[in-house]
């Protein structure tokens, strides 16, 4: 073994969220050499490339911001409760010029590739413009919802109108101004852009494949009392998300909804449906993940607000969902998502009812036999979760070994930050970590900072080679997968199962730990107190 010294101490792939603190920390505090490397033209990451129409996040402004800049929580005003996509990249891009990251970062640059070389410890890393760097860390930083899913529908070439994907809507925006518009898909993101693509159009189909349950987001300007008291306990509200389940301040009732009686459960409904956002996922009764019969109490509700919202029955049914429990797909926080099906220029295409999508024609879209024609398509298909963004990286580890032969029957990782035979590679947020079921900003520090004293640990150790066991990979799937197991999520055919993609292995994508996000960081920290144990130094 040599000990050529690579051009970084540390490559970093992504400037968004986890790219920007991953550099600060490396940089700054362990005075590492470090570069990243980004697609985009500026940073953001997911902020930079989702641009369609109403996004906006959907955990509380308050919590949904870096906590390690403790100033600039004072500092900084958001507008609102949940605030625009612009309004966060203009965070993001503050961030990046008040500590001066942009110096270390190459803008219109993608990783084409990397491959871990065992002589020297390092990774070879191929960038878009031809060049290669050797880092001694590759960590990445590219998001959990970043691989673009456009599935293969017949036709789409002949199309005559224009296209687009909610994530990779052109900078300068789309004009629906009296044009006829189909929405394909009903997810989170479909749930923000079509009431706001209705008020522009002049006509919407909406092409539903599975109905969501959605609740209100009650977005909206936020109290100034509120906003001063949470400046002035901030101390307590990050001590509180780090220790939490799901990185927020939502904590389940201590009881199965199976004890109360109908007026009290109607009280609780009530009031987390007015408070908005995500109190009744991740707020409601303890059972609800669990107990199908105490998920269909809870679902009942959600079911006769829709009755209740919708004119026409015949739309209110096709709306309701069917085939999953509540809760086990990601929840649409909507704004005017159902009012916007009693508008006149609103049409929906259930494919259960009025059939599927057969083709993508000259004109429009062929579903159940019916001609719909269209100027403007849009699809808010999603993307390729988790392991897409690091599969789409072409990482060759020990042996030439690629991630889609590891991967072959799903995500097999240690920890969800490290992956068994690709040793000095980091993955913020990877698979079968916490990532997507928190609050992102929570499970993207946790990461980072680990991350950065881990390296920091190596460094003052002499070691140049970490890499996951593994049997303690194995471990940690098998514990990601028991778990998993013993909650209602597996009925639903989710992203998170893995069951979005075509050909897809059916497997739970992020951690659903005991204890969340919270006893996920004990046990991560516990990891690194008894030595790393589950990986080998060298
Ligand atoms: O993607 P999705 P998304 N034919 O996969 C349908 C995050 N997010 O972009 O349900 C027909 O949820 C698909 O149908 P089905 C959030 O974590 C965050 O909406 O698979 N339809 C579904 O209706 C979210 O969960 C924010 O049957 C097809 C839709 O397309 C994640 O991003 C805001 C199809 C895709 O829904 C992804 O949400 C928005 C096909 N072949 C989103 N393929 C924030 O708060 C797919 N569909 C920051």
């Amino acid at each position: 073994m040599t000990t050529t010294s690579p051009d970084f101490d540390a490559v970093v792939i992504g400037a968004g969220f986890s790219g920007l603190h991953m550099l600060k920390l490396l940089r700054d505090k362990l005075g590492l050499r470090v570069r990243a490397y980004e697609e985009g033209n500026t940073v953001g990451g997911t902020w930079y490339w989702n641009r369609y129409p109403g996004a906006r996040c959907d955990s509380d402004s308050y919590i949904y911001c870096f906590t390690w800049d403790k100033q600039l929580l004072q500092e900084w005003e958001w507008s609102e409760r949940y605030p625009e996509q612009p309004e966060i990249l203009r965070y993001l891009e503050h961030v990046a010029d008040r500590h001066d990251l942009k110096r270390d970062i190459q803008f219109n640059t993608r990783v084409t590739g990397a491959e871990f070389d065992e002589e020297d410890n390092l990774w070879r890393v191929h960038l878009s413009g031809g060049e290669t760097v050797t880092a001694r860390h590759l960590i990445t930083a590219v998001g959990t919802l970043s691989a673009t899913n456009l599935p293969p529908f017949k036709g789409v070439e002949r199309f005559k109108g224009r296209w687009y994907h909610t994530s990779r809507f052109p900078q300068t925006g789309v004009d629906f101004t009296a044009k006829r518009v189909a929405v394909i898909g009903t997810g989170a993101t479909a749930v923000q852009a079509i009431p706001e693509i209705a008020q522009q159009a002049k006509h919407v189909t909406v092409f539903q494949r599975t109905a969501n349950y959605c609740v209100p987001a009650r977005n909206g300007k936020v109290d100034p009392e509120l906003v001063k008291a949470r400046k002035a306990d901030y101390d307590g509200i990050v001590k509180r998300i780090r220790e939490s389940f799901f990185g927020q301040e939502h904590y389940f009732i201590p009881k199965s909804v199976l004890e109360t009686t109908p007026e009290e459960r109607e009280r609780e409904f009530d009031r987390m449906w007015d408070a908005g956002g995500f109190a009744f996922w991740l707020a409601n009764y303890q059972d609800m993940f669990f107990s199908q019969e105490a998920n269909d109490l809870i679902a009942d509700y959600l079911k006769r607000k829709i009755r209740n919202t919708v004119k026409d029955p015949v739309v209110a049914e096709k709306l309701i969902p069917k085939g999953h429990p509540y809760g086990t797909k990601r929840q649409p926080l909507d704004t005017n998502y159902y009012e916007t099906f009693n508008k006149d220029n609103v049409l929906l295409v259930d494919a259960a009812t009025d059939g599927g999508i057969e083709e993508i024609t000259e004109k429009g879209i062929r579903a159940g036999g019916k001609d719909y024609e269209f100027d403007i398509i849009v699809f808010a298909t999603g993307f390729d979760a988790m392991t897409g963004p690091l599969k789409a990286l072409n990482l060759k580890g020990r042996g030439g070994r690629t991630l889609d032969e590891v991967w072959a029957d799903g995500p097999h990782t240690y920890l969800g930050l490290s992956i068994a035979g690709f040793p000095n590679l980091f993955t913020i947020t990877g698979p079968q970590s916490p990532s997507v079921l928190t609050n992102m900003p929570v499970a993207i520090e946790q990461h980072v900072e680990w991350i950065s004293d881990c390296i920091d640990h190596l460094r003052n150790s002499g070691s140049t080679r970490i890499e996951a066991t593994p049997d303690a990979q194995e471990q940690w799937v098998a514990h990601v997968n028991e778990i998993v197991s013993m909650t209602l999520m597996p009925k639903a055919n989710s992203w998170y199962m893995s069951a979005n993609i075509a050909g897809k292995p059916r497997a739970f994508l992020p951690y659903l730990g005991p204890e969340g996000v919270g006893g996920y960081r004990k046990k991560c920290d516990e990891i690194a107190a008894k030595g790393y144990e589950g990986f080998t130094l060298a």
